[in-house]
């Protein structure tokens, strides 16, 4: 049975609180592990955790609503700390295309790939890119997604990637769930800058960058360090950029290729290097020394059928916390459970499943600077939570996705079901 390693997560207790919850094991997911309570109780005020501990423990509040849990287990409102889910069109006519034996070659060069996205999210309106996109969050928010990351990155240009990012922020308006805006420019070439990419990264950095910042339309910006996209200098310049604007930086690093972008976000005080297949152990040391946290994306792996795996004994060696994500993105991986990832980052990456539970609920909250009010079950944090009749968290990992039944609880308050 597990054993109660915290008794109390607060040492002084509040008089009054809005409402109480107990009757369950909380997984409190406290600096990365299950650390769990048994029998436990949380006190909500405000839509914050103001108490979590024993039951036994929990102070009198006369006033506060009771809801009682007969048995089972909460856990943190998952954090799904990288997707681009707002996109034009989709994929599928591709991937159907590939597996009738057409080659990538044949299909870039008929204009499809991730150009192909890019001229559907540019022809999109904002309120054809809302209306798809809300048919692809709402599967993540029913399974217990309380905080998603969204970039923007089909658009290519100041007016479609301005367009992208504004159909983020009204998502976080529209939807009970915490939205993250990410400003991914850098993601590929536009086709009008074939051969111009410095001139496209002087777009970035001189014109769109500060316009996102002024109108605050992202909370943070990221760019794509590979081959087949910006060289180390060019990222350097967007992140540059970026901190002369105060916005923090991420990377997608080392997917593909060693170009030890992973590196190079570390000296930039990155909050998180992303997809990692090809870091090495200096790259992990690095990452140590800035804080800078790992995110790992099973759905992309799998889905190009990679067999280099990221070098998770690395960071496990040298402590860098690991995040996992579903990168929802219409060509690499079209993802829409994280559920499933937490299963496929056990199966491919062999995180443990507590491992993999702390990639979705506190190293997902660091990974998008949210440590100190996200991801945990603690006194101070946000009241995200998740209520499953199951009786151990290994459990949330070993199903292959499905969609389990589940109290969500945002903000302090029951989150009603989300259909598409
Ligand atoms: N890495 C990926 O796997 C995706 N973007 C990235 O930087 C691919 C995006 C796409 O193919 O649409
Ligand atoms: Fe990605």
């Amino acid at each position: 049975m597990p054993v109660a390693l915290s008794p109390r997560l607060s040492s002084e207790p509040p008089s009054h609180c809005d409402s109480i919850w107990r009757g369950a094991t909380l997984v409190t997911m406290k600096d990365g592990h299950y650390n769990l309570i048994e029998n436990g109780a949380i006190a909500v005020t405000g839509g914050k955790i103001v108490w979590a501990g024993s039951a036994a423990d929990c102070p009198a509040f006369s006033d506060a609503k009771q809801h009682d849990f007969d048995g089972g287990i909460i856990t943190p409102g998952f954090v799904d700390c990288h997707t681009h889910l707002v996109f034009g069109g989709d994929r599928s006519a591709e991937f159907e295309q590939r597996l009738n034996g057409v080659s990538y070659a044949e299909i870039a060069a008929a204009g499809g790939g991730i150009l192909s996205t890019v001229n559907a999210t540019r022809d999109a309106t904002e309120d054809e890119l809302l209306a798809q996109a809300l048919f692809r969050l709402k599967p993540l928010l029913a399974e217990g997604v309380t905080c998603v990351e969204i970039k923007s990155g089909y658009g290519l240009s100041v007016e479609s990637e301005l367009k992208m990012l504004r159909v983020i922020r009204r998502l976080g308006v529209m939807l009970p769930v915490e939205v993250k805006s990410t400003c991914l420019a850098a993601h590929a070439l536009p086709p009008e800058f074939k051969g111009r990419a410095d001139e496209y990264i002087d777009l970035i950095c001189d014109t769109l960058l500060p316009v996102v910042a002024s109108e605050n339309l992202a909370d943070a910006v990221d760019a794509f360090c590979e081959h087949l996209a910006f060289s180390p200098e060019q990222v350097e310049r967007v992140f540059t950029a970026a901190a002369a604007l105060g916005l923090p930086v991420k990377l997608h690093a080392e997917q593909l290729s060693s170009l030890h972008g992973s590196a190079l976000a570390a000296r930039h005080h990155a909050l998180s290097a992303d997809h990692l297949e090809y870091a090495t152990e200096d790259d992990a040391k690095a990452m140590a020394a800035s804080g800078t946290v790992a995110v790992l994306l099973p759905g992309a792996y799998y889905l190009l059928r990679e067999t280099q795996c990221p070098p998770v004994a690395h960071f496990r060696r040298h402590s860098v916390p690991m995040a996992l994500a579903s990168d929802a993105n219409p060509g690499t991986s079209p993802a829409l459970s994280l559920r499933l990832m937490l299963n496929m980052g056990c199966t491919l990456f062999r995180l443990t499943p507590e491992e993999a539970l702390a990639g979705i609920t506190s190293h997902g909250a660091r990974a998008l600077g949210l440590q100190e009010t996200h991801g945990t079950l603690e006194a101070g944090k946000v009241a995200d939570f998740i209520h499953w009749p199951l009786s151990r968290p290994a459990e949330l990992v070993y199903w292959l996705g499905g969609q389990l039944p589940c109290t969500i609880v945002y903000r302090g308050e029951i989150r009603g079901e989300f259909r598409s």
